[in-house]
């Protein structure tokens, strides 16, 4: 044999062994993440009230996951994980992170935009953050975001070229864009101030105001108001900067564009992190009243329409072929999140959660089994695919076939499931998952294979009905069930299987135990 040969094929199995999964020429990456989306809530995965079909063409065009899941049934801890590839209950200060939170994740972590900046990718977030901006506090100074100044560390220290986001989440004060390390179009003479308390008597609110507001709260989101809605927190200033809600998606779609366009010719990892359908659900005027379901459905095709809008770029762009995306959510569905927008009136037989019982801030299967959906033209067979994936998986699997290795301590939790995402034959997804509600709650479910246990770590437990406002209801610490059997988690079999109980729990105590999973 020819000896150029050999060495060849030496070093190819050489680099095989490396990274088994590497791909030949490593696509362009886009992951569409929707906020607060549940499984039922598309009509590919079985809605009918509304139809949703640019995700429909998406799923038609590439492989939609019965088991795809986030891990987490709240944001915060979910985009937490997805980015670093570590269970965020592992870190405090990973729940729910409000308005004026310092950034959770810090510079010099490994992410899926350092992995893939690292592979020559331009990286950009676009949309949602909730992952907090600026430094920690130090000497009785709280720290956080200094929202006239450089918001710093933020996404460009943990591995993105550029953001541009919406910094918390729309019900949340401030209601400004941020571009990089600046709140956009702020004037200097009006400076922003943000804060958990009212900054003076007079300071117009949900209660003071509420005859005047445009859409009603229902729970909290009563401080102050902008655009006719009260939100979450206090803020003043910053008039020229403030957005309207009804604007988000455009500017999300039109930034991603540029993005796009700007990067054709070389690798890029965009994170589309849409807002929609997040309350306060205020879709664009084109898209009020769109459907039978009030916003909350309206607000579905307006995330359905960015999807197909960043399709017809890539289509333009000649990228199709070029690029994978991953379409999913951050956790399961809520009708009632805090504001009286007709969610609940007009559900109808619509269930937002598909067969699934629960659903955000709960660790039934509702709350963290949602949409999940691959495409690479002419590299994904398109077809339905049962393994076990999760958004926390990115991390390792995106590193993978980027050719890019991980150190032993980044991405502890995360899986490369490269294989089963691009639905190569006899690929094989996660065999357990861990879920959990929200932050360091010690509230977890696991699932193995078909079988699923919960631990409540405290008493009480979220309400699983998502129809229903939150209430807390006593619950067993334990409880186990055959998802397969009982996909809606309704029989509590834990009497009934004690060997099983036993092993599941001696596993959950490990994963946590161990402070690592990979
Ligand atoms: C809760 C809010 C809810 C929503 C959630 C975060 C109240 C009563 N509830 O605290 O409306 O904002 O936080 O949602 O204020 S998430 O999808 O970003 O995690
Ligand atoms: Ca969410």
């Amino acid at each position: 044999m020819d000896l150029r040969l050999l060495i060849a094929g030496f070093l190819v199995a050489a680099l095989c062994t490396i990274n088994a999964n590497a791909v030949d020429s490593p696509p362009n990456v886009v992951v569409i993440m929707a906020d607060d989306l549940g499984y039922g809530d598309v009509s590919c995965y079985g809605a009918t009230a509304l139809q949703t079909p640019n995700i429909d063409r998406l799923a038609a065009e590439g492989l939609r996951f019965t088991s795809g899941y986030c891990s987490a049934s709240t944001c915060t801890p979910t985009r937490y994980s997805m980015l670093t590839g570590n269970y965020a209950f592992r870190k405090a200060r990973t729940g729910i992170a409000p308005p004026n939170a310092p950034a959770i994740i810090k510079p010099g972590t490994e992410t899926i935009a350092s992995i893939l900046k690292r592979a020559g990718y331009a990286t950009a977030v676009i949309g949602k953050w909730h992952l907090g901006l600026g430094a920690e506090g130090t000497n009785g100074n709280e720290g956080g975001p200094d929202w006239n100044g450089e918001l710093n560390p933020g996404p460009l220290e943990i591995g993105f070229d550029t953001c541009f986001l919406l910094p918390t989440t729309n019900d949340r004060v401030p209601q400004v864009y941020v571009q990089d390390h600046r709140v956009l179009n702020l004037d200097p003479a009006d400076p922003l101030w943000v804060g958990n308390k009212k900054p003076s008597e007079d300071h117009p609110t949900g209660i003071t105001h509420r005859d005047t507001l445009k859409m009603d709260w229902s729970h909290g989101h009563n401080a102050t108001i902008h655009n006719g809605i009260s939100r979450i927190g206090f803020y003043t200033g910053g008039h020229a900067a403030r957005f309207r809600d009804e604007d988000l998606a455009d500017k999300w779609v039109e930034k991603s564009n540029g993005f796009m366009e700007q990067n054709k010719d070389n690798p890029f990892f965009l994170f589309f992190s849409s807002h929609d359908i997040h309350v306060p659900r205020i879709p664009h005027e084109r898209f009020q009243g769109k459907t039978s379901l009030g916003y909350r459905g309206d607000s579905i095709v307006q995330l359905d329409w960015c999807v197909g809008e960043v399709m017809k770029t890539l289509d333009r762009l000649n990228l199709s072929e070029k690029t994978l995306i991953v379409f999913c959510s951050d956790n399961g569905p809520v009708l009632d999140d805090g504001y009286q927008d007709g969610a609940i009136e007009k559900i109808g037989n619509h269930r937002a959660a598909g067969p699934y019982s629960g659903g955000k801030y709960s660790v039934y299967e509702g709350g963290t089994r949602t949409p999940f959906i691959t495409r690479w033209k002419d590299h994904i067979t398109p077809g339905v695919s049962d393994e076990l994936v999760c958004t926390i998986d990115l991390a390792a699997s995106l590193a993978a076939m980027s050719g890019q290795s991980l150190a032993d301590d980044a991405c502890v939790d995360s899986f490369d499931v490269s294989a089963a995402l691009l639905g190569k034959a006899e690929a094989k997804g996660r065999d357990h998952l861990l879920q959990q509600d929200n932050g360091a709650s010690g509230t977890y479910g696991l699932r193995v294979g078909d079988w699923k246990l919960h631990h409540y770590g405290k008493k009480s437990a979220r309400n699983v009905v998502v129809e229903q406002p939150l209430a807390n209801t006593k619950v067993p610490n334990y409880q186990l069930f055959h998802i397969a059997d009982d996909p809606a988690e309704k029989t509590n079999v834990i009497d009934k299987h004690p060997d099983v109980a036993t092993r599941l729990k001696a596993q959950l105590d490990k994963l946590i135990k161990d402070g690592r999973s990979r």
